[in-house]
């Protein structure tokens, strides 16, 4: 990839870094309700796969859905908005951080429930015969839920559009992936006659080259495809339930993605980036402060 393609690519990737840092410091504060799950270390999967498919295609995403909304609509003020609770907000303030909407895209928080929507979706689209895709993020955890293999057999068996996207972060929650997942994560699909490949979730180039092709195929053949993207989660599962050991989380600071493309884009794009990811996110968080909240009767 060369710099210039890069660049716009890893100044979306310093937004979501930056929206999600500050959607920390705002649950510090008090400034927002409920739960949330941030994307801090999976940058590169959200926008190296997204930046891959068209805005046509149906995109599903689950409880980790921050990075996946930003990489495809570049809207910081309409997430900040919604994660604050308010009517400017891309749902009005009532999805929160776990259920949003906008055009092809959907999320939920009901660990592997939106699998087989997606499936849905792939095949309306397939009956349709639009050429879109549907594409699915699954975090390696969900790899528990019986329905992602009933998903599975059905894709093959029907032939669907669908790309399976799972962030292989090593954590359920507070769950060692090696302590609840037998075999291989790859061959529970293969063993459905899914087409798989497997790479490196932190390589924002490797990511996108793997999304190419395998959208190509998904599109061109109109099967499903299941990709493995290995990476880690750098902040906590939520808000600050994190029990991981220092010198791992030390070690995994040293495979972050965003650092890693810094010997691929300039100094000066990165300072770029970075300060005008912290004016948007700034300007979004002033103008959702002075929102109104939705009324029950809205
Ligand atoms: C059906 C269901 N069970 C439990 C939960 C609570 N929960 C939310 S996220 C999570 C762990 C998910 O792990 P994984 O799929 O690997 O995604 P990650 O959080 O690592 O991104 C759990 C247990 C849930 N949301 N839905």
């Amino acid at each position: 990839m060369s710099p210039e393609t890069l660049a716009p690519l890893h100044a979306r990737m310093v937004l979501i870094r930056t929206f999600e840092e500050s959607v920390l410091a705002l649950f510090a504060q008090g400034e927002l309700f409920g739960t949330t799950h941030t994307c801090l270390g999976q940058e590169a999967v959200a926008v190296g796969v997204l930046s891959q498919v068209t805005r046509d295609d149906v995109v599903f995403s689950n409880h980790r859905c921050h990075g996946h909304y930003l990489a495809l609509f570049d809207d910081p003020a309409g997430l900040m908005a919604e994660l604050m609770g308010r009517t400017t907000g891309l749902c009005g303030g009532v999805g929160g951080s776990q259920h949003l909407h906008r055009e092809n895209f959907y999320t939920n928080g009901v660990q592997g429930g939106i699998v087989p929507c997606a499936a849905g979706m792939a095949l309306a689209e397939k009956f349709k015969k639009t050429g879109r895709i549907a594409v699915v993020f699954l975090g390696d955890g969900t790899l528990g839920e019986g329905v992602v293999y009933e998903t599975l057999n059905l894709a093959s068996l029907w032939q669907l559009p669908l790309l399976f996207v799972v962030e292989a972060n090593g954590f359920a929650q507070s769950t060692p992936t090696a302590l609840q997942l037998a075999g291989s994560i790859t061959q529970r699909a293969a063993a459905f006659g899914l087409r798989t490949a497997e790479g490196d979730g932190n390589d924002l180039a490797a990511v996108a080259t793997l999304a190419a092709d395998a959208v190509a195929y998904v599109r061109r053949e109109t099967k499903p495809f299941w990709l493995v993207l290995n990476t880690y989660r750098l902040g906590p599962h939520s808000k600050g339930d994190d029990h991981r050991p220092a010198e791992e989380l030390l070690r995994a600071h040293e495979r972050d993605p965003l650092a890693r493309l810094c010997a691929r884009v300039t100094a000066p794009a990165i300072a770029a980036a970075k300060t005008d990811a912290r004016a948007r996110i700034a300007a979004a968080i002033a103008a959702a402060r002075v929102a109104p909240f939705p009324t029950a009767a809205a």
